[in-house]
C-alpha cells in the first residue's frame, strides 16, 4: 500500500495512469514491452466507479479507481474517496478467509484511492451469463464456501468479543456507503424519490400501490433496522450477481466497496434475489416458448443450493469449534449441553433464513422501482414484456417481505416462484 498523503488525489486519465504504473517495478515487468504500448481501456459498467484493463506483451491487470462522485448520476452526488479503503480492506480480509475467491489485489494507493487487481480473464460478469442462460456448475460450492468463511469467521463465533470491537470500528467509517443501501434499497421504492423510476406506463400502478402498502412498509423497516443496527459480521454488502466473475470452471467475487458490519442475511439475501430475478426475467427472453426451460430450472436449484449448501457450511463451522466468545463451551458441557446446543444452532439457522428471505426480497424490489436496475430485465426490449417479468418477481418479494413465516424452508420460496412463471399481471396503461 502506497501513497496515503491527503491531497495527493487526481482522476487518473489514460495517459496518467500509463505513467503512474510505468513507475511501479513489479507492475511494470508484470505488463512487459514499453510502457507506451500498452493498451489501456475504460471498461467499468457499474454505478460508482473507474475501472480500466492494462495489456502489455507480458499480462494483463485491472485499475480501479474511485471517483469522488456516484458515476451514475454525476458530480451533484458527491461519495467519498474512503470506500476504495474499505473495499481493500475487506478483499484483504475476504482473500485470508476465502482464498481464491476473490481477485489478488497487486498494489493500492490510498490518496489515489486506487487498487490494481489481477486481469480476471475469460471471466465475466455472472449477470451477463445468467442473461446469456448459461448455467454455472462451481458457482454453488464456491458462492457458499465465500458466505459461509468470510460470515463465520469474522462474527461473535469465531472472534473474541474484544477483536469484534475492534474489526467493527475499522469498517465504521464506510457510512455513506450503507447510507446509499439505507436510502436505495430500503426507502425510497416506497415513496415518491425523484431517482426512482420503473416500467412505466404499465407499472405505474404497482408502484403506486407499493406507496400505500402499509403492511410492507412496516417489514421494510424492521428490516431496514436490522441492517442499520446487527453487526453480526463482515458482510460484502453488494453481492449481487453484477459483482461476481465466473467460468465454468472458477467463480471470483469483486467489488466490496460497501462491506461493514452487518448482518449475514443481506449477503445471502442478496444472491438469492439476484437468482430469482434472473428466473423471471428469464421468460422476456425466450424468442421460442420452452427455449430456456433447462436453465431457469437450474437457476431455482441454483437457488435451493445455495441457502442448502451455505447452511451446511454454515453450521459445520461452527460444530467444528469456535473460538469465539459466543456461546461459551463450558455452558454446553455432557450429552444434554451437546443437544441443547445442537437445538440452538438449527433455531439461529432459521433466523437467518427469515433474515435472508426479507432480505431477498428488498433487494428485488429495489432493482424494479428505485434507482439502480439491472440487466437482467431492462434488457428485455418490449417494455410490456418486460413489465410482466418484473410484476411476476414484485409479487413474489412482497409474499416473501410481508408473510416471512410462510416461506419456512428453500423450497416454499422456490415452489412460489415456479407458480409464478407464467402468472398474467393487470398491468397499468
Ligand atoms: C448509487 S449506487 C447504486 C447501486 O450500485 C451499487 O452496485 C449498489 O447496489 C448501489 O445500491
Ligand atoms: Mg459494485
Amino acid at each position: 500500500m502506497t501513497g496515503d498523503r491527503a491531497g495527493d488525489y487526481r482522476i487518473l486519465h489514460e495517459a496518467d495512469l500509463r505513467a503512474y504504473l510505468a513507475g511501479l517495478p513489479d507492475l511494470k515487468r508484470l505488463l512487459g514491452g514499453e510502457p507506451a504500448a500498452w493498451a489501456i481501456t475504460e471498461v467499468g459498467d457499474g454505478n460508482l466507479n473507474l475501472v480500466f484493463i492494462v495489456k502489455g506483451a507480458g499480462g494483463g491487470i485491472a485499475v480501479k479507481q474511485a471517483l469522488p462522485y456516484v458515476r451514475l448520476v454525476g458530480e451533484s452526488w458527491p461519495l467519498p474517496l474512503s470506500r476504495a479503503h474499505y473495499e481493500y480492506l475487506a478483499l484483504s480480509r475476504q482473500a485470508q478467509l476465502a482464498p481464491g475467491l476473490v481477485p489478488a489485489v497487486l498494489h493500492h494507493n490510498e490518496a489515489l484511492a486506487l487498487t490494481v487487481m489481477e486481469l480476471l480473464e475469460p471471466h465475466i460478469i455472472m449477470r451477463k451469463g445468467l442473461v446469456a442462460a448459461t448455467r454455472y456448475p462451481r458457482f454453488v460450492d464456491d458462492i457458499t464456501t465465500f458466505m459461509a468463511r468470510t460470515l463465520f469467521f469474522t462474527s461473535d463465533f469465531a472472534l473474541s468479543a474484544a477483536e469484534k470491537k475492534e474489526a467493527i470500528a475499522a469498517f465504521a467509517g464506510n457510512h455513506a456507503l450503507c447510507k446509499i443501501t439505507e436510502d436505495l434499497i430500503f426507502t425510497d421504492p416506497y415513496r415518491i424519490a425523484e431517482q426512482n423510476r420503473w416500467t412505466a406506463p404499465y407499472l405505474d400502478g404497482l408502484a403506486a400501490s407499493l406507496r400505500d402498502d402499509m403492511e410492507l412498509h412496516v417489514a421494510v423497516s424492521r428490516l431496514k433496522l436490522k441492517f442499520m443496527a446487527s453487526p453480526e459480521a463482515l458482510i460484502h454488502g453488494d453481492l449481487h450477481t453484477g459483482s461476481i466473475m465466473v467460468t465454468e470452471s472458477e467463480t471470483r467475487v469483486i467489488d466490496p466497496e460497501f462491506a461493514f458490519y452487518g448482518p449475514m442475511g443481506f449477503d445471502v439475501g442478496a444472491v438469492l434475489a439476484n437468482l430469482l430475478m434472473a428466473y423471471f426475467a428469464s421468460a422476456g427472453h425466450e424468442r421460442a416458448p420452452g427455449e430456456r426451460a433447462a436453465f431457469e430450472a437450474w437457476v431455482l436449484e441454483t437457488v435451493e443450493q445455495v441457502w442448502n449448501q451455505f447452511a451446511r457450511k454454515f453450521l459445520e463451522l461452527w460444530r467444528a469449534g469456535a473460538a469465539g466468545d459466543a456461546y461459551p463451551v463450558s455452558l454446553f458441557a455432557g450429552e444434554q449441553g451437546a443437544a441443547r446446543l445442537e437445538a440452538e444452532r438449527q433455531s439461529y439457522i432459521q433466523r437467518l433464513f427469515a433474515d435472508t428471505v426479507g432480505f431477498a426480497a428488498a433487494k428485488i424490489i429495489r432493482r424494479i422501482f428505485g434507482l439502480a436496475h439491472n440487466i437482467d430485465f431492462e434488457l428485455i426490449e418490449d417494455p410490456r414484456t418486460r413489465a410482466v417479468s418484473e410484476a411476476r418477481a414484485v409479487r413474489l418479494a412482497r409474499a416473501m417481505i410481508v408473510e416471512t413465516g410462510a416461506f419456512s424452508a428453500i423450497a416454499d420460496v422456490t415452489g412460489a416462484a415456479r407458480k409464478l412463471r407464467d402468472w398474467m399481471p393487470e398491468l397499468s396503461g
